[in-house]
């Protein structure tokens, strides 16, 4: 029962920016939110292997092959980190991961396209890590101390993913005529989903006030957006490629680049399974689970016969 002490206490606490910890009390709708908020995104840093990982076996040479294995290794650890901060408000990892399996959770939209060139891999850093990167600097300062604990070692990574797909987006950019034209097509295929990460439009956004109430999203998903296309036009300038939004208008006054209306439609469609690849990352997600099994299951025989030592010495 919530008492209106402890609310109080609650919402000073979050007045006062001091964080909350798994065992202070908290209002059951700000625990249910942080995991339904928090799952999605470790289901994303997961599913989000699958279309990079596409390129490991055929990245052009020995250097990029290691940075990507690295990335993608990166990303399952940033799974697990927040798994076992969602695990930290009281529901077992298992069951989250049964509903993603079950396609009863959501993860991140952008895992929903295909990766269909090696430029891809440069601009899903350069474009989804970057965009996460905005997300998560925000999210560094929620109000859920595990959570915001672990945006900040995660940002810290993401920055060095974003540097190597810029570094990729740079050499093709400024190679040969096909390698331009590959890049500039990754582009125009990456930018809208890439906008589309930061969620629905504010009027639309069902969870943003109460989370904003709460501290935890600290910015709105417009106005994250906003900063993300002012940051990234000037980079995709200063390489020589197109943003592909005959729309794109900079604004003296307000210091924004104005751009166009994103197809929602489109972004509905994902999210309800209907994307390009949805299909396709529960089956990789469901077949990597069964061939897990016994991993899962060896795990648990040791931990039983550690347990069984300590109790019988
Ligand atoms: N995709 O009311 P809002 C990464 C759903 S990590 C799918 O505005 P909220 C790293 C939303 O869940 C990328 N669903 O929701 C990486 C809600 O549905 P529900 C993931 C979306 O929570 C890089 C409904 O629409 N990052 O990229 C999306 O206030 C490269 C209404 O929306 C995070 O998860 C979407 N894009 O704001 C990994 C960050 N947008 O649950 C590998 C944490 C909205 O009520 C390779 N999450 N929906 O049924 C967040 O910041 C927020 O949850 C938002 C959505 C901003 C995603």
């Amino acid at each position: 029962m919530e008492t209106s002490e402890q609310l109080l206490e609650f919402e000073s606490k979050i007045a006062e920016g001091a964080k909350i910890e798994p065992k202070d009390w908290m209002p059951d709708r700000y625990r249910s939110q942080l995991i339904r908020m928090m799952s999605q995104h470790a289901h994303s840093e997961i599913v989000g292997m699958l279309p990079e990982g596409n390129w490991i076996t055929r990245a052009p040479n020995l250097r990029r092959k290691m940075t990507l294995l690295a990335k993608v290794q990166d990303e399952a650890g940033h799974g697990l980190y927040i798994y076992s901060a969602t695990e930290t408000l009281g529901i077992e990892r298992s069951e989250l991961i049964d509903q993603l399996l079950e396609g009863k959770a959501k993860y991140s939209s952008i895992f929903n396209y295909p990766t269909l060139s090696w430029a891809d891999i440069g601009v899903i850093g350069w474009l989804v890590d970057g965009a996460a990167i905005v997300n998560q600097t925000m999210l560094a300062k929620a109000s859920y101390g595990p959570y915001s604990r672990a945006m900040i070692r995660i940002c810290k990574e993401e920055n060095f993913h974003k540097k190597q797909g810029f570094e990729i987006v740079t050499t093709l950019a400024a190679g040969t005529p096909e390698q331009k034209a590959m890049v500039q097509d990754a582009v125009n295929r990456w930018w809208w989903p890439s906008l589309m990460m930061f969620g629905p439009h504010d009027a639309e956004s069902t969870n943003s006030s109460e989370l904003m109430q709460w501290g935890v999203k600290r910015k709105s998903n417009d106005s994250l957006r906003q900063h993300f296309v002012n940051i990234t036009v000037p980079q995709a300038r200063a390489v020589d490629l197109t943003i592909p939004d005959p729309e794109l208008e900079y604004n003296e006054e307000t210091g924004d680049w104005k751009f166009g209306e994103i197809d929602w439609n489109e972004f509905y469609q994902v999210i309800k399974g209907n994307g390009p690849c949805n299909r396709e990352r529960i089956a990789a997600r469901r077949s990597a689970h069964d061939n897990g099994a016994w991993v899962r299951e060896a795990a648990r025989a040791y931990a039983d016969k550690q347990l069984t030592r300590q109790t019988t010495s």
